[in-house]
Order: C-alpha cells, then structure tokens, then sequence
C-alpha cells in the first residue's frame, strides 16, 4: 500500500513538471539549437528575429507596463542579485505593506502618463493569507481603474491563483531567472521546480504568464541559451517574456560580476523573439546604464515592450520624458 501511495505520488510529481515544461520528446527547441542562434553573424540574427516579429506583430508598436514595490524589502530570500533580500547589506529599507490609496494615486498616474498595465511587487517569499487580502482589493481597484493589472507577489500556494483570478488579475510574473544548471549559484532557499511549480499553478487558473530571466550575472552562453530553452519549450510559453539585463546593486553578492558585452543582450532578446514568436519580450531591467542606441537595436532585435516609469522596484529607470522622446525618434507606438 505505501509502495502504492508513494508510486501515486511520484507519478503525479512527474506529471507536474511536465505539465509546466514539455518532455524530452516534445521539446521544441533543444538548447543546441538555441546555442546555434545565438552563434548566427550578428546581422542574420537580428534579420531572423525581424521577420519573426513582423510576423506576429506590429513591429512599431511597444507595450508599456507601470511597476510599483507595494512591499518593499525584509525579504527573507536569498536572491544573490536582490537589493531587497533581508541578509544583504544595501541602502533599501524595510517597509510595510503600502495603503490602498497610496497603491491606487500611483495607478492612476502611471494610467495618466500612458501605461497600459500596471505592475504590483512585493519582497515576499510567498504571500501569507493575511498579506493576500488587501492586495486583492488592490487588484480590484486598479484593474477598476481600467489599467490592465499584473502581480509579482513570490511563490503562490494552493488557491492563491485562484483568489488572484477572482479579484481580476491579468498577469502574474514569477521569473525562473536562469537556467536550471546555474540557478544554484544564484539562489539557495527555493527550488527551480518551486518556481515551476507556482507557474503551473498561474496557468491553471487562467492568468496570463510572465516569466523570463535575468542575463549578465556570470552565466555561460550555454546557460542564457538553458534559460530560453526553458521558457520556449513550456506547453504554452508566457505570453510576457521579461528579459532584465542585471542591474548591479553593492551589497548584492552578484556586484562585481563582469559586465556583459551589450550585443550579447541584444542576441539575447533576438533568440527569445524567434523562439517564442506570439509572446511579448519585455526589455526590462538595465535600460538606464544602455543608452538609446542599444535599447534601439533591442527594439529591432524584437522587444515589444518595456517596464515605463522612472522607478523599477528599488532602482532606477529612464524617465518617462526620455521613453517618449525616444519613442518619438524610433516613431514607436506606446500601447
Ligand atoms: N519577490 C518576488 C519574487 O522573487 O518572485 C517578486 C519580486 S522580484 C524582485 C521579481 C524579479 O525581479 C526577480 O525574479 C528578478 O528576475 C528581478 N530582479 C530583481 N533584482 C534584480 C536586479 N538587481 N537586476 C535585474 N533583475 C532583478
Ligand atoms: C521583472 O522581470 N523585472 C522587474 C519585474 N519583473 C518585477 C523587476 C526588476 C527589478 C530590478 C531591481 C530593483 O529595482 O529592485
Ligand atoms: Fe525576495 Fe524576490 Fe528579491 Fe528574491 S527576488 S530576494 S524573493 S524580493
């Protein structure tokens, strides 16, 4: 009987992994080929990854998100890139829960200076019951407001999903970061299947996926190329692929690491454009140290979206007058 049960319990484990990530035999990319991308002459890349975008979108068009830390620091993760993990020394503090009408000034003028979707983040591991319920009626209020709502509230327990969907949640952004081969450099106190796991739990309740990864923390091309492989070959891959280029925070046990060569970024958002052709590749963290130029070449290579606004969660970004001039250079549509 305990053989029994146990079997039961490895079989439905099993059936778990595969119901976030493709088997073997169904994967759609295999890191070798994605490997073969990135190794394409810079210009065939970005002409591949043009053609793909054209495709499937607008190629003028860029959605704006608004992000806002509605919980800000304390974190009891260990997140070697995270300004807001509790056990790094860096200048961000610790605060509470932010109040709804605080949430909701915010929301409006993110909605005011053109944003689309607004962006709640909290430093928890995982929200408690009691921590969820007032972001629930955040939720509700901005999703009221007319904004499109999306959430990044750290690992989700049974019915969380659930409750997020019911109170009108559009999109849930929990990032694998990395490859699985190099998450253990990076983070000791969750698992990647945990993550898996929290984003099988997303997508059975029908919210939109946002998933994607941080580049520039020391990975191997082989590693950056394990992440896409990952995010490409779910079942349905997230219709919202952050790519952050790592923002290097002192205190941060990733400060320090070399810089990444700017056109390997770029490669970078190309092959996730070709590999992930219907979802939308945010050009995310790392914005204000690339300068127009750069960002420009992102846009070409495929991105069609970008966080907007002159904070991320702790760190900067560039501020909405230099987007929109940017945009207005590029003649690129804000949606
Ligand atoms: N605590 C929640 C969690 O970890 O899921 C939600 C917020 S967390 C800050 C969201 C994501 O921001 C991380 O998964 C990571 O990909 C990204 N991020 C955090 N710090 C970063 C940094 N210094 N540079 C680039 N991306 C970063
Ligand atoms: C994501 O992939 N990038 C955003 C959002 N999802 C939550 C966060 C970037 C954080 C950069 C560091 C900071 O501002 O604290
Ligand atoms: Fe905590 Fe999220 Fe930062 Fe990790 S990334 S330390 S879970 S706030």
């Amino acid at each position: 009987m305990l053989e029994t049960t146990q079997a039961a319990i490895i079989n439905t484990d099993a059936l778990k992994r595969q119901s976030a990530c493709a088997s073997r035999a169904d994967a759609k990319w295999s890191v070798a080929e994605i490997e073969a991308l990135f190794e394409l002459p810079f210009s065939d890349l970005i002409y591949r990854a043009q053609k793909v975008h054209r495709e499937n979108f607008d190629p003028n068009a860029v959605q704006v998100s608004t992000l806002l830390s509605i919980k800000t620091g304390g974190c009891s993760e260990d997140c070697g890139y995270c300004p807001q993990a509790a056990r790094y020394h860096t200048d961000v503090e610790n605060e509470p829960l932010m109040a709804l009408d605080d949430v909701l000034a915010a929301a409006k003028a993110a909605k005011d200076s053109g944003a689309s979707r607004f962006c709640m983040g909290a430093a928890w591991r995982s929200p408690k019951q009691k921590d969820l319920e007032p972001v629930l009626k955040m939720i509700a209020e901005v999703k009221a407001m007319g904004l499109e709502t999306c959430a990044t509230l750290g690992m989700l327990k049974d019915g969380q999903a659930q409750q997020l969907k019911e109170a009108g949640l559009d999109y849930y952004n929990h990032n694998l970061d990395t490859a699985p081969e190099f998450y253990g450099e990076v983070i000791t106190t969750r698992t990647y299947q945990d993550r898996l796991d929290t984003l099988d739990s997303v997508r059975e309740a029908d919210i939109n996926v946002c998933c994607g990864g941080i580049i520039g923390m020391g990975e191997s091309r082989t590693q950056r190329a394990g992440l896409i492989a990952q995010l490409a070959n779910m079942k349905q891959p997230p219709e919202s692929v952050p790519i952050n280029l790592l923002t290097q925070v002192e205190g941060t046990p990733l400060h320090g690491t070399d810089a990444l060569d700017p056109f390997e970024f770029v490669r970078t958002i190309a092959v996730a454009r070709i590999t992930m052709p219907q979802s939308h590749v945010r050009l995310s963290a790392g914005r204000e140290s690339m300068g127009e130029a750069v960002q420009a070449l992102c846009f070409i290579a495929g991105a069609n979206s970008i966080f907007y606004g002159e904070k991320l969660l702790t760190t900067g970004n560039p501020d909405v007058e230099a987007d929109n001039a940017l945009f207005d250079k590029l003649k690129i549509r804000k949606v």
